[in-house]
């Protein structure tokens, strides 16, 4: 999660770490708050607090205080999220992702295609540093394309093509999972991500998919 393999998955980061932040920030200030008022008006012989029945000033100030808090953070989240959804028109390599029960097919450009099986899964190859189209469909129900490594998740709903890009800055190998439940071998809908070198993704395509890189 500290450490995402993909450029929008550092933009979701930053995300977080906002929240992080400001989730921090706010708890210090409230057990800070708790912590004074148990000093400050703690059990004393012969002499009670003052007594009131409301404060509009106070009462203002916690409604628009967290009000400003939660649009700033909406804000944010909003402008770190438009490159993460945008899908650029100069994608170098295009794959086609359907999800089916209860497994994935990958269909390359030049004719590789690959499929999983539940008991199979299959293996995603994407090369490093370049950004590859993904569209995502379902062939059945509705399924979620999850690669955690990537903070990404988007679903696969049928009859809809939902488009986006990945592009993986570290080769390596990483975990995707079906993140939304679709029936009795939903757990075992899993697949593996592998980044590549160019070179190494060439030969796969190359090869219709014959070759493993
Ligand atoms: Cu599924």
């Amino acid at each position: 999660m500290t450490n995402p393999a993909s450029i929008h998955g550092m933009q979701m980061r930053t995300d977080w770490y906002i929240f992080i932040a400001a989730g921090i920030f706010v708890g210090l200030y409230v057990y800070g708050c708790i912590v004074w008022c148990l000093i400050r008006y703690r059990r004393r012989a012969n002499r009670a607090p003052q007594q009131f029945s409301g404060n509009t000033a106070l009462e203002l100030l916690y409604v628009v205080l967290p009000v400003i808090m939660v649009g700033g953070l909406f804000g944010v989240t909003y402008a770190l999220e438009i490159p993460v959804d945008h899908v650029a028109a100069n994608a170098t390599n295009r794959i086609a992702v359907t999800a089916f029960r209860w497994s994935w097919h990958f269909d390359y450009p030049g004719g590789a295609n690959v499929f999983g099986t539940p008991g199979a899964p299959p293996t995603l190859y994407l090369p490093q540093g370049e950004t590859t189209e993904i569209e995502l469909r379902s062939a059945d129900v509705t399924h979620s394309f999850w690669v955690p490594a990537f903070l990404f998740k988007r679903d696969a709903i049928p009859g809809m093509t939902n488009v986006f890009d990945l592009t993986p800055i570290r080769a390596g190998r990483f975990v995707g999972q079906c993140a939304q439940f679709c029936g009795l071998d939903h757990a075992l809908m899993s697949f593996t991500v592998q980044v590549v070198p160019r070179s190494a993704y060439d030969r796969f395509i190359a090869s219709r998919g014959t070759i493993t890189p």
